[in-house]
């Protein structure tokens, strides 16, 4: 097993900074190292170059930032296509979540058809009509799927070979109405908090990987640390009540790595600024460690 690190400091598609300077809070906490550990190669290819945050106002107020955002995401996608070439598992560490359509751009590359779990306290499924923030990493699921307009569908210049039913978004608590609608038209499974309450962790992940995991040639987990309970996880942008529990996050990482179907890991929305003591982020690299193969025994 080989893995290499894609580090994206980019905050422009969230609405709060410090989110850019996640991945060398990774570094720093000893993300190399830990994953060493395990007896993978790794190497780390650092960040890719993000825009700066411009000095004049978005200019479309429901898309901010999105030539810059767009600018990111083609970087990651070619750092993460080059990684999978060579094959590496790409571990993309943000960095807000719409560095995800980079990503995915580059796996459908190489792959033809995509299962992808969403694992996320909120559905990142609006789009350029149905966003209230106009926060491009509320949009970033859908675009991966193709849904949206042409002011981001299409930007990374692949056709996304992400298949809709074989996606699924785990911990969800906090959908936009719209976007709620627009989930529920459509083909993704929603497995919510209310569903990790009433059947526990380990039935939800079983569902969850028998829809992301057969019939696909490549599995992507893109894994917003807001997904958290906040008394796990202070440090992300925004933190919403009610998440999932320190042990609920391992196990689900743990059957990820039990599947050996995973082909990219994304860790995303670490605010190292808003993090006490680097506990979100020591989180960050023990979860990255469980779905990379760690075992307690
Ligand atoms: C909200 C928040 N639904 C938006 N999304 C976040 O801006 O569209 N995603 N924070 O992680
Ligand atoms: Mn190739
Ligand atoms: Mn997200
Ligand atoms: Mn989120």
């Amino acid at each position: 097993d080989k893995v290499r690190i894609v580090g994206v400091p980019l905050d422009l598609g969230a609405n709060r900074r410090g989110i850019d300077m996640g991945p060398d809070a990774l570094r720093n906490d000893g993300l190399l190292q830990n994953i060493m550990e395990l007896g993978i190669e790794v190497e780390d290819m650092g960040n890719v170059i993000t825009p700066p945050r411009p000095i004049d106002p978005p200019e479309n107020i429901k898309l901010r930032y999105y030539r810059e955002v767009i600018c990111a995401c083609k970087k990651v996608r070619d750092f993460v296509s080059e990684s999978i070439d060579d094959d590496f598992l790409p571990l993309v560490i943000g960095g807000d979540h719409s560095i995800s359509m980079g990503t995915t751009a580059a796996l459908s590359k190489h792959y033809d058809r995509i299962g992808m779990l969403w694992i996320d306290a909120h559905g990142d499924f609006n789009t350029e009509e149905t966003t209230i923030s106009g926060n491009i990493h509320g949009m970033s699921f859908a675009t991966s799927v193709g849904r949206g307009t042409k002011n981001l569908v299409g930007k990374m210049g692949v056709k996304t070979k992400v298949v809709e039913e074989k996606c699924v978004l785990i911990g969800a608590r906090d959908l936009d109405p719209l976007e709620r609608e627009e989930l529920k038209k459509s083909k993704v499974t929603v497995l919510t908090m209310r569903g990790i309450d009433e059947v526990g962790m380990c039935k939800v992940m079983k569902k969850a990987l028998k829809i992301a995991c057969e019939d696909v040639d490549a599995l992507h987990v893109s894994f917003d640390l807001d997904v958290m309970d906040p008394v796990y996880a202070p440090g992300v942008g925004t933190p919403v009540q009610g998440g999932i529990t320190y042990r609920e996050a391992h196990l689900a990482m743990e059957m990820i790595s039990d599947c050996n179907k995973l082909s990219s890991l994304e860790m995303v929305e670490l605010n190292p600024i808003l993090d006490k003591y680097n506990i979100t982020g020591k989180l960050a690299i023990d979860l990255i460690t469980s779905a990379l193969g760690k075992k307690i025994l």
